[in-house]
Parts: structure tokens; sequence; C-alpha cells
């Protein structure tokens, strides 16, 4: 077992007291904006998990909707949308009211949207398990770990900590699965040994790994499918001194292709199978500001990319971040900021 990640069992106990102590309703676990596999992966197993240790149900939250592909994890409908009208005076009172606060796959309260100051006054404890760099200090007890796949993954190994697998119910293994491979991208990126060993302890299960492969990589809509080809054949700007690609999807795209939420998830990743190309960046023209993904095959941090240009930030290899500006110029001002940041040597 020396792949196994190991959680401090004093903090597990930690986080087992706070969770067996909560009342019935009063475990708020919220999730990040955009959320995508690990994040809605670590909540729903969490949240069968806990009723299954304890009897008791808690309240699940994101700051807005999912896409329709990660529905199919446990109880995904009970869900509340911060975004949602008819979801925000349950979300205030459910925060306001909780015994315990987990926040998870998020590193800073920025990423909950407008939920932020909700959950900073809140009197609950808070829990933070997440795997991005630099947590903010909002929560007393952090399980925060860069060195693990996802989320989901150190979710996985905390619940192991406190007891023996076969006390995970089978529906958290299969939301845990999905969440770590949605974020490995399907086992390709930030994959430990602990990350294997995680795969095989849960196959070993009986979770149904080629049901969840239909579910999460065999469901695109036909729109989102041909999204995808325009993307890659008429919206692609290669910069080959920079050894960059960039796409850019603006509103007219969307509604050419009736754009749902997720349907461009995973296509920052398309260019970098490209051989030549080492960066990836994916600017998405939303309501108010635009969208910006960025992704590494290198040695280029794209954190640090994000941190200084894009108003964002998140791993070495895969960041995201806002700009307010004209979708029009977006592109230039990438090739900009790119070409100051390579001639900055960072
Ligand atoms: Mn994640």
């Amino acid at each position: 077992m020396g792949a196994a990640y190991i959680v401090d069992s004093e903090k597990a106990k930690l986080f087992y007291g706070m969770a067996s102590e909560a009342g019935e309703g009063k475990t708020v676990i919220v999730g990040h904006h955009n959320p995508d596999g690990d994040c809605i992966g670590c909540l729903t197993g969490m949240e069968a998990w806990l009723e299954s240790a304890f009897g008791k149900k808690g309240v699940m939250i994101v700051p807005d909707n999912f896409p329709d592909y990660l529905k199919f994890m446990y109880s995904t409908d009970s869900i509340l949308v911060f975004s949602r009208q008819k979801d925000r005076s349950r979300i205030g009172e459910a925060i306001a009211r909780a015994d315990l606060i987990i926040c998870m796959d998020f590193s800073a309260l920025s990423r909950t949207e407008g939920m932020g100051e909700l959950i900073s006054k809140s009197g609950a404890k808070k829990v933070l398990i997440d795997h991005h760099p630099s947590p903010e200090t909002f929560a007393g007890l952090v399980f925060s770990e860069t060195e693990v796949s996802s989320a989901s993954e150190l979710t996985w190994w905390i619940l192991n900590a406190l007891g023996p697998d076969s006390a995970i119910p089978f529906k958290a293994k299969e939301s845990l699965y999905t969440g770590m491979m949605t974020d490995t991208n399907n086992f390709c990126n930030t994959v430990y040994p602990s990350t294997f060993l995680m795969a095989s302890q849960i196959a070993d299960a009986g979770v149904d790994r080629e049901k969840i492969q239909m579910e999460i990589m065999n469901s695109f809509s036909e729109d989102r499918m041909r999204l995808m080809g325009e993307m890659l054949l008429n919206r692609m700007r290669m910069y080959p001194d920079l050894k960059a690609a960039v796409m850019v999807l603006d509103k007219k795209a969307k509604e050419q292709f009736n754009y749902r939420d997720g349907d461009s998830e995973g296509f920052v990743n398309l260019p970098l199978k490209i051989k030549e190309v080492e960066i990836s960046a994916l600017f998405t023209e939303t309501d108010g500001f635009i969208k910006v993904s960025l992704r590494s095959k290198g040695a280029v941090s794209v954190n640090r990319l994000c941190r200084r240009y894009f108003n964002g930030g998140g791993h070495e290899r895969a960041s995201g971040g806002r700009l307010y500006m004209p979708v029009e110029e977006v592109e230039g001002f990438f090739e900009k900021c790119l070409r100051e940041f390579l001639h900055s040597g960072e």
C-alpha cells in the first residue's frame, strides 16, 4: 500500500467529529463556479458518505449550473444552484444556520461567486478539501494537497483514513471515481501512484468504469460535437514562434451551435495534441466578462501567466481567469502578454 496518499489521522478524526456533531440538514457542502466533474464528484461523494455514516442529509450548493452529462451521479437533482433565483433564499438560510461548511475543489472564496460573503459570515465550522496551490485561510480545518489528481482523490483518502473503505458507500465510490477521472482528463494529466491505487480499489468494489466512461466521454450532443469541429477548423489560431494556439468562443458561435453549459468542456486541451503546441488558450465570451482557460504541456507555468495578466490562477499546467475587454481584442492582448511573459524568462 506504499502508493496510498497518507492523510494526517488527527486531522481526519477532527473532521469526523465535526461531521458527526453537525445537525440534520446542517452540513453544507460547497463547490466552485463552473462546476466540473471533480466538483460534482466530490460534492455528491461526500454527501453519500455523510448520509451513510451518520444518517443525516447535508445540503449541496454550487454557484452556477453544471452540465447535463454530470447528472448521472448520486443525488445531483438535489444540488442547489446559487444563480437560480428560486434556490437563493434556501441557500442563504442553509449557510446561515449551518453547523459545518465543507468547501471542496477550490482554494479561494471568490470561486464561489456571490456566496463568499455568506460563507465568511456564517458561524459554522469550516473545512477545506482542495488540491489547488496557495489556499486562503477562511477554513479552520484544511486538507490541501497539490500532489494528488483531484479533490475527489483527496476526499477518497480522507474517507479511507476514517475507517475501512467498505464503509464508503458504493454511490460515493462512483462519484469520486468520476471526479478523479475527469480531472485527470481520463488518466492523462496529474496522475500519481496514489491515483492508480484509488482507481484500483474502486474498480475492485465493482464500480462500472465503462458506464462512467460512456456517461462522460460519449455523451456529446450533436451541437457540441459540431461546435468542436468549428473551433478546430475555423477558430484556432497558431502562434508558431510562441508554441501557442488560441481559440475564441464568442457569443455568435454559441448561438449558432445552441451552446449549453459545459459544451466547451475539454476544448482547451485539444490544441495540445499538436506536437509543436505547448500552450493552449481558450477565451469564452460570457455576460460581463471573457472567461480565460489556459493549458500547458511544457515548462511554462500558466498559473503564473494567469495570475499576472488574466485575473486568475490555478495549477501549473491548467489555469483559468477573466478578462474585461471586447472579445475582438482578446487575441491581440494574449499574444502581447505571452510574448512579454516568455521574454521575462518566467
Ligand atoms: Mn479539481
